[in-house]
């Protein structure tokens, strides 16, 4: 007999009527009558659009009219992903001030659309550090050190004991596959949990080929200036009154991401100026590596940029390029280790 994970939760009373307790929260008083906006940061990546889409269906389940919303046009991986699915985007918001929103993979006002100050924050669903975002009203924060948003977003309908419909579960497993390159990276047992179920539900059967199918169209970046490919996945961040930004590019094969190196380069070093940065900092991925390849590079710009890499495990390629053997990821491994290095600094100086 087929037996189903989720039916088998509703089956028991204790379940029942806990997923009772955590519906009430969801629609806890001062939530309010009208819509509620659940919305991902700023140059959306895949986590941010399926974890928005999956927390505002989950939402209008328990009684919450919702809908999912994106801080800016979908890139290249997110589109693809969707359009395999046949899952339109959500759509585009600019404008917060007013409006009621949960905010799912960030909790920073500098990655959140603008007026989000002047605005209802009723939820936050993120896996990053407590940002700026805070409030004298009531709120329910979901916060934890996972791979992806979206592992959160699937324990909130375990919670609710909501099942996962199918085109949920292909937006959770993109999310997750993306935010955790394929399983390799910040993978805690709720991911594994949640890429488990929600592969199962999505009814998807090779994972790998979808994961490989994202990665390569994010790489390709048709028709993009470099400008536009800098902008694609970019994140300002401050630390010791020191202001950097951190962007996140992508390169299919070794040859590939050397000429990316140079492009993204002379980006930073054309609009240095305008940005107004003290430091600036640019991951490019190798997406299509062998074992023979770097996994990963930074480049830099700004003084004393180059001497805070120095600091982290790295070889030191000279003009401003530096090469990773393993992948790092931007929230865990390079923002504390650039955070640190920056305070330090400033305890010194
Ligand atoms: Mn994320």
């Amino acid at each position: 007999m087929h037996s189903d994970k989720m039916t088998d939760v509703s089956d028991t009373a204790p379940q029942a009527a806990r997923a009772d307790l955590y519906r009430e929260l969801l629609r806890f008083p001062g939530c309010g009558d009208g819509i509620t906006y659940v919305i991902g940061h700023r140059n959306p990546d895949s986590d941010s659009v399926g974890s928005a889409i999956a927390y505002a269906w989950l939402l209008n389940q328990v009684g919450i009219p919702a809908e999912a919303a994106i801080a800016g046009p979908v890139n290249a991986e997110t589109a693809w992903a969707l359009g395999q699915f046949d899952i339109p985007a959500p759509r585009i918001m600019s404008k917060a001030a007013g409006g009621r929103f949960v905010l799912v993979d960030h909790s920073a006002f500098s990655q959140a659309i603008d007026g989000m100050d002047h605005a209802r924050i009723v939820g936050i669903v993120d896996h990053h550090g407590i940002g700026d975002v805070g409030t004298d009203e009531r709120i329910f924060v979901r916060s934890a050190p996972t791979g992806a948003a979206a592992s959160l977003v699937y324990a909130a309908y375990l919670e609710c004991n909501v099942p996962v419909p199918g085109h949920i579960a292909k937006v959770l497993l993109m999310s997750i596959l993306s935010d955790t390159r394929n399983m390799t990276r910040n993978v805690t047992a709720l991911d594994r949990a949640a890429c488990e179920a929600v592969t199962k539900f999505s009814g998807i059967q090779n994972t790998d080929a979808l994961y490989l199918g994202m990665s390569s169209a994010i790489a390709k970046y048709d028709g993009m200036t470099d400008w536009e490919i800098f902008q694609t996945d970019f994140k300002a961040y401050e630390a010791g009154g020191i202001r950097f930004c951190i962007g996140d590019v992508n390169a299919f094969g070794e040859d590939a991401v050397r000429e990316m190196v140079k492009r993204m380069q002379t980006v930073m070093r054309d609009h240095y100026d305008d940005l107004g940065f003290d430091l600036m900092y640019t991951i490019i991925n190798n997406k299509g590596r062998d074992d023979s390849e770097n996994m990963m590079y930074m480049v830099c710009w700004g003084d004393g940029a180059e001497t805070l890499l120095r600091q982290m495990l790295c070889d030191d390629n000279g003009s401003h390029t530096f090469t990773f053997r393993k992948n790092l990821s931007r929230k865990s491994d390079v923002v504390p280790a650039l955070t640190t290095a920056l305070m330090r600094q400033q305890v010194v100086s």
